[in-house]
């Protein structure tokens, strides 16, 4: 029997670039070696507040684009959280072995919070429903980018408290991160990471943006006061750059160090633009031709949940009889 994969993403805003290269390439690249589950998490996405009819949207959109990058619904299960219902009940269950202490450290929620009027106490639990989401299909594997790292290691410590409490329940679930492009960063800003809640113009690439906007981004990316490549002093965003280029290539760190070396900063951008734009294009096309198909992504999101259900009902049974709880049988 083969391990099983269960990542995630948020239908806020529009993926980028950023999202392709930590999370979903990867999930496309592995989905046939793992039983593969990948989840639109809606129920994270409430965490702060979002339009609902933008919402609804946005999810059908993302399916879209997740089967666009190459998500082989014959071989994956593409499902969207709030449909499978044990996605919350294990949540409030893990909810109740997990130490506040734990969530307050969470470096995303001290981010997050930041930028709230009102801090909802959902963002604060944001990590608990995480770790719902890999347990409930009892997953080995969770190919994420490096911002879910530390979230990663919550789920396991709350897997471990879970399993020493009540016996033996969880499955030790691993992160499985890029060796390129785990953590690419606002190219208006590359101090930050790049984010789909960012509105800035020109922060994130989005994997729906017209070739014409993609170039225009990249070329007005900030670098800094170098005029040419130089990987001793080089800055963030020039270090940045050079990572979207070598993720979406697929060159080596020797080959793109001795391509690069000496370039001015405005050849530099050509390129970048240019791999961007050549990997995004037959995305977009792609896309387009599912989302003209009538009904085909409800029913690939319905496919999915009905697949899913049953592995979702075991483990919250067996949850329900470690800790006591009624069952029926
Ligand atoms: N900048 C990034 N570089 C590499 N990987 C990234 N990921 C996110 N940003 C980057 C990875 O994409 C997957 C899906 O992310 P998410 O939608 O669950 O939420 P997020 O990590 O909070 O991403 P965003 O874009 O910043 O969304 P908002 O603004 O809504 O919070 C994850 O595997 C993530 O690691």
């Amino acid at each position: 029997m083969k391990a099983r994969v269960l990542s995630g993403i948020q239908p806020t805003g529009s993926p980028h670039i950023g999202n392709y290269l930590g999370a979903l390439k990867n999930w496309a690249k592995i989905q046939y070696d793992y039983d593969s589950i990948y989840c639109i998490v809606d129920l994270h996405a409430i965490t702060v507040y979002q339009k609902p009819e933008e919402l609804r949207a946005k999810i059908e959109e993302l399916a879209g684009m997740l089967l666009a990058i190459g998500i082989d619904p014959r071989n994956s299960a593409l499902v969207v959280q709030s449909a499978i219902p044990q996605h919350a009940e294990l949540a409030w269950m893990l909810t109740c072995v997990t130490p506040v202490g734990w969530l307050e450290r969470m470096t995303q929620y001290k981010a997050k919070s930041q930028s709230q009027e009102t801090i909802g106490d959902g963002l604060l639990q944001y990590p608990v429903l995480m770790a719902a989401d890999i347990l409930l299909y009892q997953a080995a594997i969770v190919p994420v980018g490096d911002d879910q790292t530390q979230h990663l290691e919550l789920a396991r410590d709350i897997a471990q408290r879970f399993n020493s409490l009540y016996g033996e329940t969880f499955t030790m679930p691993a992160t499985h991160l890029p060796t390129v492009g785990a953590r690419i960063m606002g190219l208006d800003d590359p101090e930050k990471k790049m984010s789909k809640s960012e509105t800035g113009a020109g922060h994130a690439v989005s994997l729906l943006d017209p070739p014409a906007a993609i170039r225009k981004k990249i070329m007005r990316a900030t670098t800094d006061s170098n005029p040419a490549v130089d990987y001793e002093t080089m800055g963030a965003g020039v270090r940045n750059l050079l990572a979207i280029f070598q993720a979406f290539s697929g060159w080596s760190d020797e080959n793109t160090r001795a391509h690069f070396t000496g370039m001015r900063y405005g050849d530099l951008k050509k390129q970048v633009a240019e791999a961007v734009v050549a990997a995004i294009e037959p995305i977009q096309e792609r896309y387009q031709k599912i989302m003209a198909e009538p009904g085909f992504v409800a029913q690939v999101l319905a496919n999915g949940a009905e697949r899913v259900t049953p592995i979702a009902q075991d483990t919250v049974g067996k949850v329900k009889r470690a800790m006591g709880l009624y069952t029926a049988s």
